[in-house]
């Protein structure tokens, strides 16, 4: 399912538009102050959006895995991200929040626990996966939420085609460890990245801002990195990437569709393992404790 689902996401970011398009309700109002959560990649949905709604000047906006979100805070909108509807953090954090705070759920799933948690529900099934590996609901969620922001993403679908069709880094499959960098939005953009590689290809990988790499991390760097920057670097970040003598590979693409990329490698590179990307060790569509 997932090459399928990674190949659908041109066409369900172009549906994305258009359910923008429509003002869905519930997702959050300009001046609002605002919390958003989620869990592993609806986590890093979360990241993404909360400094691309903070960047836009419509409001503060926090973002914090389910399971540590204060629950002393107070916000005039808190947004639960769950593909599933039924991660046990979620709901249970739902349940306190829901006293204090209006709530929206954002899910694929129409018949969900989380529905009965929240004020408001978004529900984008033409986004809904198979896979226990997300990946067409996170981009195509951060394709809506950009769009509702108010930037113009009408290239984005083009992006993730082109993105399709670009060639994966030489020899992938020959680096010990890999390496995603991002800054600002891009950040969550990496943690997902490499939560993928981890996920669908066992391997090793890390995340970092590319500023906060410098501080200790780029000490394990060696030539069987490959270190990928999602977005602009910070100056002089590459040439010292470089210099360790690592394999550096910077976006050409809108980092959302570099995205794209990077769950094509995931997943070609978990079939040079031998492994079914379907059936991820250790790991089910929705965790439930
Ligand atoms: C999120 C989640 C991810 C995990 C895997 C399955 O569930 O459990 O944390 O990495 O991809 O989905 P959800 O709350 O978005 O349904």
């Amino acid at each position: 399912h997932a090459s399928e689902e990674i190949a659908s996401q041109p066409a369900c970011w172009r549906t994305a538009i258009e359910v923008a398009a429509a003002k869905p309700a519930g997702l959050p109002e300009p001046g609002e102050r605002v919390a958003v959560i989620g869990c592993g990649t609806s986590w890093f949905v979360a990241q993404s959006y909360a400094v691309l709604r903070e960047r836009s000047g419509q409001g503060e906006t926090d973002a914090f895995t389910a399971s540590e979100f204060p629950l002393s805070r107070r916000y005039d909108r808190v947004v639960a991200i769950s593909r599933s509807g039924t991660t046990t953090e979620i709901l249970r954090a739902l349940s306190q929040i829901g006293r204090v705070s209006r709530t929206t759920a954002i899910t694929a799933v129409g018949a969900s626990p989380v529905r009965d948690l929240t004020d408001d529900v978004l529900t984008l099934g033409f986004a809904d996966e198979q896979s226990v590996v997300q990946t067409r609901f996170p981009t195509t969620l951060l394709t809506l939420l950009r769009a509702h922001l108010g930037e113009d993403v009408s290239r984005l679908p083009g992006q993730a085609e082109r993105a399709l069709g670009m060639p994966l880094p030489e020899d992938f499959d020959g680096f010990r460890q890999f390496t995603f960098l991002g800054a600002g939005w891009t950040v969550g953009l990496a943690n997902e990245a490499a939560l993928k590689i981890r996920e669908a290809a066992q391997a090793w990988a890390e995340s970092y801002s590319g500023m906060e790499y410098r501080h200790g991390p780029i000490a394990v760097a060696d030539i069987a990195s490959l270190v990928w920057v999602f977005g602009d670097a910070p100056h002089g970040l590459l040439d010292e990437v470089r210099a360790t003598g690592a394999h550096v590979e910077v976006s050409l693409l809108d980092p959302l569709a570099e995205l794209v990329r990077a769950q094509r490698m995931a997943v070609s590179l978990a079939d040079r393992r031998g492994l079914d990307v379907d059936a991820p060790r250790h790991l089910t569509r929705s965790v439930i404790l």
